[in-house]
């Protein structure tokens, strides 16, 4: 078996990395400068040379939603996965995918804030407009959580897809607005697994250089 994961610091691939911990298997870690993607050899790999990408055997995927959805069916169907004909599964795919719903304005603030660096070229209107989007979500989340640990009746792989929009989201709002959100981010960010997947102290290459971006109010 060949496992091998694309990788850049912080990205959407950190998704995959956090769960590949989670699930406590054998992976070989390619890690890029998220500046360095479009080499040939990597293009090869993924056409519009993003991360994540994932290899397994023969098999290339590049959609983190479908790479854990995948991952879950082979390693952890039960545990981290849910499996057609569970009381949870629907549940389960809206979440997976409601990950990306989050990050999505995340990754706008990105390119608004670190991409393009020319002040009159950055958007206000969008900045704000995206952050506001974000943070609906957010208090969305916040409302579900009430009361509850985790997005299902426990842990499972959709709380590593959320999770992770969550870490992207805090650079650009304050969770501490969405009380239950913070104490649901607080405790994924306290597993081994999470702690393992972020940059280690040194690491270059790693997107956020601060810990929150100011915007427009
Ligand atoms: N929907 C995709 C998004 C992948 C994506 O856009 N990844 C970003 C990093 S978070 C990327 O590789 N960006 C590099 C680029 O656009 O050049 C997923 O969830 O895997």
């Amino acid at each position: 078996m060949s496992l091998t994961l694309h990788h850049c610091h912080e990205a959407r691939s950190m998704r995959v990395l956090w769960l590949l911990h989670e699930l406590e298997i054998d992976f070989e870690l390619k890690v890029y400068p998220f500046t360095e993607l479009h080499s040939d050899e990597y293009l090869r790999v993924h056409p519009l040379a993003r991360v994540p990408a994932l290899e397994h055997n023969d098999q290339v995927l590049y959609e983190s939603g479908a790479i854990i959805q995948y991952l879950c069916e082979l390693y952890s169907p039960d545990q981290l996965g849910r499996l057609p004909g569970h009381a949870e599964r629907p549940a389960w795919l809206q979440w997976l995918h409601f990950a990306e719903t989050i990050a999505v304005h995340g990754a706008s603030l990105v390119q608004q804030h670190l991409v393009i660096y020319q002040d009159e070229m950055r958007s206000a209107t969008v900045q704000k407009l995206e952050r506001r989007r974000m943070e609906k979500g957010l208090a969305m989340l916040n409302q579900h959580l009430s009361g509850s640990e985790y997005l299902l009746t426990r842990f499972s792989a959709v709380d590593v897809a959320v999770g992770y929009s969550i870490y992207l989201a805090r650079f650009f709002t304050d969770i501490k607005q969405f009380p239950e959100l913070q104490r649901y981010y607080l405790s994924l960010a306290s597993r081994p697994a999470f702690l393992t997947s972020l940059p280690k102290e040194g690491d270059s290459h790693i997107i956020f250089q601060q810990d929150f971006y100011t915007g427009p109010a």
